[in-house]
């Protein structure tokens, strides 16, 4: 990362015995401007990293540390109120950047401006939500129209999203058109597999957890994936591929009284972390 890129980064510190020469970058986004429910998703970054230093670095069955393997960047500091100056400042910051990217959002909204930097093949999320609204009464960034911008903007040329069990008829039919392939949560462990070899992009709603895991985003949905399972089906996917950057969105801290969902989080990152 050069210098003249730290304009926009803001150093957070608060993920312990990080690597200043490891591959994988950790980069917050504290952005939740278009949230249509309880906003709060800018505190995602701080409790998630302050959730996953509490982790134990080393991981017994890939005999990893996963402090070793990652440079903690800070948070690229979002123009709350502007998906598009915030976007600007995605862009410029990973135009800059040298290590693999791994984002904390943050809502779901930022995906659109990253992936539209990374240029992957191929889109692999994890959400309740097909998120394939053309607007949101009019605004064209959104979280719940985000994919429908990938989608018709030909950012990818496919999408899945895993988990999938709530959306409307219309962005069913826009699901069809625009190559979005959407998974029930019973189909997951079958198709997950079949993803092999692809140049992806890995994003995971924490939405598409069952509910009670999932409580401290702002649109839980029931009948979603345990912990467990999802952590397996991320190891799947980034075992088969190869991976330009994934993120981990919509955590809002403010209506995670218990922290379940930020713990949740946390063991993502570490999966991710260790199969990236
Ligand atoms: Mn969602």
């Amino acid at each position: 990362m050069s210098s003249d890129s730290m304009l926009y980064l803001k150093k957070q510190n608060l993920i312990p015995y990080t690597n200043k020469n490891a591959k994988i970058g950790i980069l917050g986004i504290p952005f939740d401007s278009t949230s249509i429910e309880v906003p709060g998703q800018r505190f995602g970054p701080r409790d998630i990293r302050e959730q996953f230093s509490k982790l134990y670095g080393y991981d017994f069955e890939t005999k990893q540390n996963i402090y070793e393997k990652i440079d903690d960047l800070g948070d690229i500091d979002a123009v709350h109120g502007s998906f598009e100056l915030t976007a600007e400042r995605i862009k410029d910051t990973i135009d800059h950047l040298d290590k693999k990217p791994i984002f904390l959002g943050g809502e779901h909204s930022i995906t659109h401006a990253i992936v539209k930097c990374l240029k992957p093949d191929v889109l692999v999320i994890f959400d309740a939500h097909a998120d394939l609204f053309d607007t949101y009464q009019g605004e064209k960034y959104s979280h719940i129209s985000y994919l429908h911008k990938i989608m018709s903007e030909k950012l990818v040329k496919k999408a899945y999203v895993f988990g999938c069990r709530a959306y409307t008829q219309e962005e069913l039919e826009f699901a069809k058109k625009f190559k979005v392939v959407l998974v029930n949560p019973k189909d997951v462990k079958k198709e997950v597999k079949k993803i092999k070899k692809q140049n992806i992009y890995l994003s995971v709603d924490l939405d598409v957890l069952e509910f009670n895991l999932a409580m401290g985003t702002g649109t839980p949905e029931f009948g979603g994936l345990s912990l467990n399972d999802l952590l397996s089906h991320i190891k799947t996917v980034l075992s088969n591929n190869k991976v330009v950057g994934a993120d981990i969105v919509e955590l809002n801290p403010l209506i995670d009284s218990q922290k379940t969902t930020t713990f949740c989080a946390a063991q993502i990152l570490k999966e991710i972390i260790l199969h990236m």
